[in-house]
Order: C-alpha cells, then structure tokens, then sequence
C-alpha cells in the first residue's frame, strides 16, 4: 500500500454541495487520497446530516478532529445543550442513522498527528508541546467515548476556567483543553483565552500562533476562524475560508500544500 495523499479540508458546517463539489475535483480524486477534515463538520449550514454520513462513508480514508459545533452537537443529543436558533442539528438527531453517526463521532480525536503536521480545530497553548498536547487531548476523547458519556459530557462546557494552570482538577482540566483546541482564537494580556471572535487586525489582543515561546515543534494546521481565512505560513495553516459564509471551501495537499478551493454552493449564511 503505498503512502496516501493526505488532503487536508476546512470547516464544511454542514455546505454538503460545496463538500461534493471539492471532492469531485480531479486532485482529489485519486483513490490514494485521504482526507482529513479540520472539524466544524456540522451545524448552521443546511446538509449537516449528509455531511456527517458522506465523510462517515469514506471509512478509513476520513481522518477528522472534532470542532466545537460537533462537540456541541454530542451535548444537545446527550440532552445537556440546547440548539440555539441558528443551529440546524435536527435532522442528524431526528436520522434513523442518528445512533451510528454519533456513537462514530464521539470517537472521533481532538488532535492528530498526521504525517509531520499537528491537526486541531481551533488552537493550542503556547507552553504545550507535541506530546502534551496528544496526551491532553487523550483525556477528554476518553470522557467522550466512554460508555457513559452522556453523564459526563456537561462538564466539557463552560467558560471557566480561562487561564491554562498545571495544576488544575481533572474537569477544569478537560473544559480548558476543549477550549483551547476547538474555540480559542486569542489571549489577552494575562495569558487568559478571550472570547473576542474578529479577525487579528480589529484588536490589540493575540493570536494563540502570535504567542512567545510556543513549544510545538512542527507545522499545525487548523480551521474555526473564519475571520482570519486562509492562513498559509510555513509553521501555521488556518484553513477556514468561510464557505458558510459565502467564502470558499478549502483542501490542502500536505505533501506539497498545493491548495484547491471551491465556491459556497450551499447559499450564504447572513452573519448575526
Ligand atoms: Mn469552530
């Protein structure tokens, strides 16, 4: 078997023609590709459960680190979160395949460590290196696929604690971490993760890839700020291109960061 060719695709949000669209495009069809999606899979755009069942059907070929919206999607069917009224999970929980999807998400990582590259949905701690991060990330995809994760899933949700500390308890631990990986975009000056959501230049808060002394040893690439689009530095890749919001979808070739785009085909979300 030789090496796949791992594409590496930005937050879909449930714009499944776009999906279909990238794939059918003639570099990402050798049946060599894998694809690696970046998380936000679901929510807010209209096909969140075709989605979820296509990247579902690629078996072995979809790597995929989980967003924020999937997580809040594992709340609401756990029956902890409440959709709020711009969130369009109800035909993936209303599915007849609903138990299958979710029982396959909720196994899905936080981070991966794929070929030379970092994967995570949002962002990363400056102080954390490779190994932490895995092994963080660990933690909390054992809270998500225990047996019992509807009971435990609520402690994943919260704004607090907001400032990362070693010696944190075991669920301020884990809530941080989820977080920090899938909805950290900046910190304010104490170190502390803000919730400020606009692009890098409307603020004099930092970017979580601006921080000092980040310890993370190889290229991370990343989607949710769609804010800040396509990011394409040799350390640090934001693919998030906004396809829900009129923008593109996006896929990057990891060998060679070749980069593929396609337009929203799903209509445009209006920003709220
Ligand atoms: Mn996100």
């Amino acid at each position: 078997m030789p090496t796949p060719d791992y594409w590496v695709i930005g937050d879909v949000q449930g714009c499944f023609n776009s999906l279909q669209n990238l794939l059918a495009q003639p570099e990402l069809q050798s049946p060599h590709n894998h694809y690696v999606f970046v998380g936000d899979l679901v929510n807010r755009g209209p096909g969140s459960l075709e989605v979820l069942q296509l990247i579902y059907d690629l078996g072995e070929r979809a790597h995929v680190v989980l967003g924020n919206h999937d997580i809040h999607l594992l709340g609401v069917a756990a029956g902890v979160r409440k959709q709020s009224p711009s969130d369009t999970l109800s035909p993936i929980l209303e599915s007849a395949q609903a138990t299958v999807l979710l029982n396959w998400l909720r196994h899905q990582p936080l981070a991966l460590h794929l070929a030379g590259h970092l994967i995570i949905h949002a962002g990363l701690h400056p102080s954390w290196d490779l190994q932490q991060v895995l092994k963080l990330a660990q933690q909390v995809e054992q809270t998500l696929q225990a047996d019992d994760w509807q009971q435990h899933i609520h402690a994943l949700f919260g704004n607090e604690p907001s400032l990362w500390q070693k010696d944190l308890n075991d669920i301020h631990t884990q809530r941080l971490v989820v977080n920090i990986l899938t909805r950290l975009r900046f910190f304010d000056d104490q170190g502390q993760i803000s919730k400020y959501q606009g692009a890098p230049n409307s603020t004099d808060l930092t970017p979580w890839f601006s921080m000092p002394q980040r310890r993370i040893e190889l290229p991370v690439i990343f989607g949710h700020w769609s804010t800040l689009g396509l990011y394409l530095h040799a350390d640090v890749i934001g693919l998030d291109t906004g396809c829900l919001w009129g923008g593109q979808l996006t896929a990057m070739r990891l060998r060679d960061r070749q980069l593929i785009q396609v337009e929203n085909a799903d209509g445009a979300l209006k920003p709220f």
